[in-house]
């Protein structure tokens, strides 16, 4: 029998625990946390502690497929890169590409300099339907869309305001931190419309209605100004449009927003106080603040409160985006977005523009690319061939009728994964990728942290890395500057053209990695950000105004349910991994609708009922769940393809970011009396 212990990270979360992969006669047997790891210190959440489950399972994809009469046909490499590049050499630029927040930094890396070197910036990812305010909101603000603080740092706070964020389901090993902060006397306040695992450990919970966060904040925002709690020593060195921004406050006074989103006056005074009047106040948020039609406001409106009460740039402050996907921070540093090249280089800006043409050896369109939603939109028009790396759309993204639709339309679909995902189903070719505890590689955590992943066992069959698999289609279509021979050499290309990388190399990363920015090799890495000055050209963090604005949709007598969506302790988005593990599986395998009781009762529907849910995209099936939920709300989660959230939900976009309004719709919830089976 052999046995190794190969250090590498959790396939999950954002939060980026450290493991060790036990591996027992070349299979995964088992997993144990890393003790001295500074992000979980020996700890791990559930998902973590199965995280190896579906790696080894029977149906990973092990050939590359191709589709003849709508079936499909294992085939070998060297035919299926023939055929892509033939397609691709017949579209010119009428291709698109799904860059992913669950593959490495090297990956996107090399997905999105394929795009860019074959004459597109049509490459976008999951970022879009995620984080894509807090790049524009917070990078207006304070000049980076990056977490200001760390997590370990979160201990140090003496109040965390937690805004849109089940921390204690969704980043259990933050949530960790939160709790030793209270244990240490901080005090937690908690905006959300469910009294979620998280609200029950807050000292002050305001219940809010879905969509009414700019209200509360501005709310929050008034009392703080009327009774002068703000630091104004700050507002006067650090920041600028003050005037401007306050204005409009006046108008949010506590009893004003109560009628907006549904909380006693007192309550948003109490929760103003304690933020302002606390010697260092953090702010975490998540979902529940950026997907929104107003999702970049919201994101503002938190920024313009750390900024009034100066909690920015010292330890146990700060705003905090909490990163979903284990690489999403990463994938947006590597540019697979639309508008920047990597390091939130412009496309547009001539100098980064040369820069690149020069490093790269090839020249670049000036001109931003589609994101996610506009290249589906644009399916059969403007996009022709479409090549998706580690997505899932047709489950992930709003209104899945709408995108199944977009997606027959196209000409040519690629599809890269693991499995055979609902997307790859609507493929034409779909190609075998390694998992994440097959490759080397480096993922960045939610922090900033870059981190290394280490190749523990041999795929299943021919699978290869996706970084490998793209080089080989660039190399096939005649494209220079692919000639990588592992990860560590794409990486080594990233720290020349990325200055917040640069001083980064794999053998300083070690076991515990290095936070960017590090600009130079004797850099430390940056535990905390706008320290002294903000990343804006000017130095000063910039205060913005914003009103409250109401959803697309509003309930009415048709639709009289606010629904909102989002995710369980034991799955992970469209469930290809989660769902496969037995352990996981065991705990939740079926989807259900959270409601009030007073609601419930209203309807005649009690726990564990098989009701229908209608809203004016399409209808599902869900059991019912009683739960501490405003009334008139509904949660469902997204991890259940056969009862798929996204059916139901809309594409209202918000203008700034074009993240989807997945956080808000309206439905009605039909008693289906018998007991009927939808699977
Ligand atoms: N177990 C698990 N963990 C995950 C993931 C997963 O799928 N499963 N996914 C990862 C990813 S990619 C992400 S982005 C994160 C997401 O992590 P979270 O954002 O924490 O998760 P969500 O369940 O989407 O939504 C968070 C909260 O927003 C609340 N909410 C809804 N509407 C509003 C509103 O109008 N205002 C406020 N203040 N709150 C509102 C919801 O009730 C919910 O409690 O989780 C990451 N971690
Ligand atoms: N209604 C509703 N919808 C939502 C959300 C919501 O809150 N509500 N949240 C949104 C958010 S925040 C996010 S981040 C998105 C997530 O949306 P997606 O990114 O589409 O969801 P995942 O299930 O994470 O899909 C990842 C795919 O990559 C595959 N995969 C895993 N590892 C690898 C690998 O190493 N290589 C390759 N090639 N493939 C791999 C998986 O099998 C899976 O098919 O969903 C969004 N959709
Ligand atoms: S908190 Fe996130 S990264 Fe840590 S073990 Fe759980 S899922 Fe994995
Ligand atoms: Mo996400």
């Amino acid at each position: 029998m052999t046995l190794n212990f190969v250090h590498t990270i959790c396939p999950y979360c954002g939060t980026g625990c450290g493991i060790d992969l036990i591996v027992k006669d070349g299979k995964i047997a088992g997993v144990e946390p890393v003790k001295f790891h500074p992000v979980n210190e020996g700890k791990l959440c559930i998902k973590g502690r199965y995280c190896f489950e579906f790696v080894h399972s029977e149906d990973r994809l092990k050939k590359p497929l191709i589709k003849k009469n709508g079936e499909f046909h294992e085939t070998s490499w060297n035919a299926v890169l023939s055929v892509i590049v033939k397609r691709i050499k017949e579209y010119g630029d009428e291709i698109g590409f799904l860059a992913s927040a669950k593959c490495t930094n090297e990956e996107n890396y090399v997905l999105q300099k394929f795009a860019r070197v074959s004459g597109t910036n049509n490459v976008d990812h999951c970022a879009r339907l995620c984080h894509a305010p807090t790049v524009v909101g917070l990078g207006e603000a304070f000049g980076s869309g990056a977490m200001t603080n760390s997590i370990e740092d979160l201990e140090e706070s003496k109040c965390i305001l937690i805004i849109g964020s089940n921390t204690f389901e969704q980043h259990p090993l933050i949530a960790r931190r939160i709790l030793k902060a209270k244990e240490k006397d901080a005090k937690i306040i908690v905006i959300d419309p469910r009294k979620t695992h998280t609200a029950k450990f807050a000292d002050v919970f305001l219940q809010i209605y879905p969509g009414t966060n700019v209200a509360v904040l501005n709310g929050i925002m008034n009392v703080i100004l009327r009774e002068k709690l703000y630091d104004e020593e700050f507002v006067e060195k650090r920041t600028r449009g003050f005037e401007e921004f306050a204005g409009p406050i006046e108008k949010y006074t506590p009893e004003f927003v109560s009628k907006i989103c549904g909380v006693e006056p007192e309550l948003i005074e109490k929760a103003a106080r304690i933020y302002a009047e606390s010697e260092k106040s953090a702010i975490v948020y998540c979902m529940g603040v950026t997907q929104f039609s107003h999702g970049s406001d919201s994101v503002k409106a938190c920024c313009n409160l750390a900024l009034l009460t100066g909690n920015v740039g010292r330890p146990g402050t700060g705003v905090n985006p909490l990163r979903g996907q284990n690489n999403v921070q990463g994938a947006c540093d590597m540019g697979a977005l639309p508008n920047v090249f990597p390091g939130y280089q412009k496309v547009t800006d001539e100098k980064a523009r040369k820069k690149f043409e020069e490093a790269w050896s090839c020249e670049l369109s000036g001109e931003a690319g589609l994101t996610v939603t506009e290249m589906i939109d644009e399916a059969g028009k403007s996009i022709k061939f479409l090549y998706i790396m580690g997505e899932n759309p047709v489950i992930s993204d709003p209104d899945v009728s709408h995108v199944e639709k977009c997606l027959r339309k196209l000409d040519f679909l690629v599809v890269q994964d693991i499995f055979l995902s609902d997307t790859a189903k609507f493929a034409d070719v779909v190609l075998p990728a390694c998992c994440w505890a097959e490759k080397d590689g480096t993922f960045t955590n939610t922090e900033r942290r870059v981190q290394l992943i280490r190749k523990a066992v041999e795929p299943p069959g021919e699978a290869l890395p996706d970084w490998k698999i793209v080089s080989m289609i660039a190399k096939e279509l005649g494209l220079s500057g692919f000639d990588y021979s592992c990860a560590e050499d794409v990486f080594n290309e990233i720290r020349t053209v990325m200055p917040q990388y640069a001083g980064i190399t794999y053998r300083r990363l070690g076991l515990r990695g290095i936070q960017w920015p590090c600009p130079a090799e004797d850099h430390p890495g940056t535990q905390i950000l706008h320290t002294e000055k903000f990343a804006t050209p000017d130095g000063l963090g910039r205060f913005t105004a914003v009103e409250f604005r109401e959803s697309a949709e509003k309930p009415d007598d048709e639709y009289p349910f606010i629904l909102t969506t989002g995710r369980i302790v034991f799955h992970y988005h469209t469930g290809t991994m989660t769902r496969r593990s037995e352990h996981l599986a065991g705990e939740v395998n079926e989807c259900f609708v959270e409601m009030n009781p007073e609601d419930a009762r209203r309807l005649g529907v009690g726990q564990g009922d098989c009701v229908k849910v209608k809203s004016r995209r399409g209808e599902i099936f869900a059991r019912v769940r009683l739960g501490d939920i405003k009334r008139g709300v509904v949660f469902i989660p997204f991890h259940f393809a056969e009862s798929p959230a996204n059916r139901l939900t809309l594409c209202a976009l918000d203008e700034r970011s074009k993240i989807p309004e997945l956080k808000v719709c309206t439905v009605k919830i039909e008693n289906l009396k018998v007991e009927q089976k939808w699977q």
